[in-house]
Formats: structure tokens, C-alpha cells, sequence
């Protein structure tokens, strides 16, 4: 979970960084949201879709799109001083599930992203994180046209728990996807203290 720590002598609090998974169905906004709350040059993987994909890649109802991730987005944020987040995007193609276990190795939660006009393409990851025992949030993106769904509508849609955070959120912008990834590491170190704690007591 914890990937890097410095304790130089002068760091008041030692310097953290935890690992967080971005996934989601396919082309609902991982790529963009990385890149977009990344400090540093994210990197991404992208390849065309291809014509030979299409017979085996799900592109219904997403416009436009001519790329598609073919193994990870990565990018880093810093949430407050001593403490940072390392991005991993995930492939939104079925053919890359292969890759999804090691990319979720230490992770500390998941931003599972949402387009409402297309939910269902969020329970592969639902399903994947809740197997894992790993805590996530929906981040419902708000696409043009997208209908607008309340946080309980998204709940009986994805059958999750009560608690299961779900937020609205604009993944082209910086400040509204950082506000994801702090709900998230809220809700995370709430659910992994918890369970701590039901270990030892
Ligand atoms: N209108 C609108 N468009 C968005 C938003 N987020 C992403 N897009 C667009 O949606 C398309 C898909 O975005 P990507 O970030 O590539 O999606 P992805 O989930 O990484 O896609 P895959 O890796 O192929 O699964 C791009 O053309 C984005 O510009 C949004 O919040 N609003
Ligand atoms: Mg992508």
C-alpha cells in the first residue's frame, strides 16, 4: 500500500505515498482524469482502435473516440504536504483484464468512474474490487447529455453498499478530480482502520 517513504532528517512528518487504481468501463474518462490531476507528465499508453479491435472491443455508445489504453495511465498528485498518490488508469477493454492483478498489487482504494449512460459498463470493476476486499468510490463523470442520477439511484444500479461514496465529478478538471481522490482516501483509511481493527479485537 505504502510505495515510497523518506525519512530524511529535516521532513517534519515522513514523506507518504500510496498507490490508487483509476478504473472504470471503457473510454468513460480514466485517461483524462489522470492526466488532468497529474503533477507530473502523466504517462499513458494509448494505441488507435483499430479496425481489426472492433470485433472484440466494446465501443457502443462512445463517440469520437480513436484511442484507447492498451496497459496504464500513470501520474502523481500530491494531496498535502507529506502525503502523495501515485495513478494507476486501468484498460477499459475486456482483452487487458490480464493485467488488472498486477496493476491493483498494494493499492490502497479505487476511483471507479461512472457514465450514466452507460453504467453498466462499471460492474466489471465493481465486481473486481469488491472480490479483493479493495475500498473504492464511484465518481459519476458528467458527460453532456448524460442524465443526472442521485448518489442512491447509482447505489440500487450497481447494488452496492449504502456506504459506498459516490460523487459527481468533471474528469477534464483538476480541482473537481483531486476532490475524488481525497473522498477516496477518506473513505479508504476509514474502511482499512476499521478492519484493523476487527482483527485485533
Ligand atoms: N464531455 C466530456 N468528455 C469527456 C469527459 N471526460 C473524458 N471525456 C472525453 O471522453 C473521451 C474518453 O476519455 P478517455 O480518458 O480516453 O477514456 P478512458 O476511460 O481512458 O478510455 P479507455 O482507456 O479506452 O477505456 C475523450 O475523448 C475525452 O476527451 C468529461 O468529463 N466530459
Ligand atoms: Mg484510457
Amino acid at each position: 500500500m505504502v510505495i515510497e517513504h523518506s525519512d530524511e532528517p529535516e521532513d517534519e512528518a515522513a514523506d507518504l505515498a500510496l498507490k490508487i487504481l483509476v478504473a472504470g468501463g471503457f473510454g468513460v474518462g480514466k485517461t483524462t482524469l489522470v492526466g488532468a490531476v497529474s503533477e507530473i507528465r502523466p504517462l499513458r499508453t494509448e494505441e488507435l482502435l483499430s479496425e481489426a479491435g472492433q470485433s472484440v472491443d466494446d465501443v457502443d455508445g462512445v463517440d469520437h473516440k480513436v484511442t484507447t489504453t492498451v496497459a496504464m495511465d500513470f501520474g502523481r498528485i500530491t494531496i498535502r504536504s507529506g502525503l502523495s498518490l501515485y495513478l494507476f488508469g486501468t484498460p477499459g477493454q475486456d482483452r487487458f483484464w490480464f493485467l488488472w492483478d498486477e496493476l491493483s498489487q498494494g493499492a490502497l482504494g479505487a476511483v471507479v468512474l461512472a457514465d450514466t449512460r452507460r453504467l453498466e459498463g462499471c460492474f466489471p470493476a465493481v465486481d473486481y474490487f469488491e472480490h479483493r476486499g479493495i475500498p473504492f468510490v464511484v465518481a459519476v463523470n458528467c458527460f453532456a447529455g448524460a442524465r443526472t442520477y442521485g448518489a442512491h439511484d447509482v447505489l440500487d444500479a450497481l447494488d452496492l453498499d449504502r456506504g459506498t461514496p459516490v460523487v459527481q465529478c468533471d474528469a477534464r478538471d483538476r480541482d473537481s478530480g483531486k476532490e475524488v481522490l481525497i473522498r477516496l482516501v477518506e473513505y479508504a483509511g476509514r474502511m482499512h482502520t476499521a478492519r484493523l481493527l476487527d482483527s485485533v479485537g
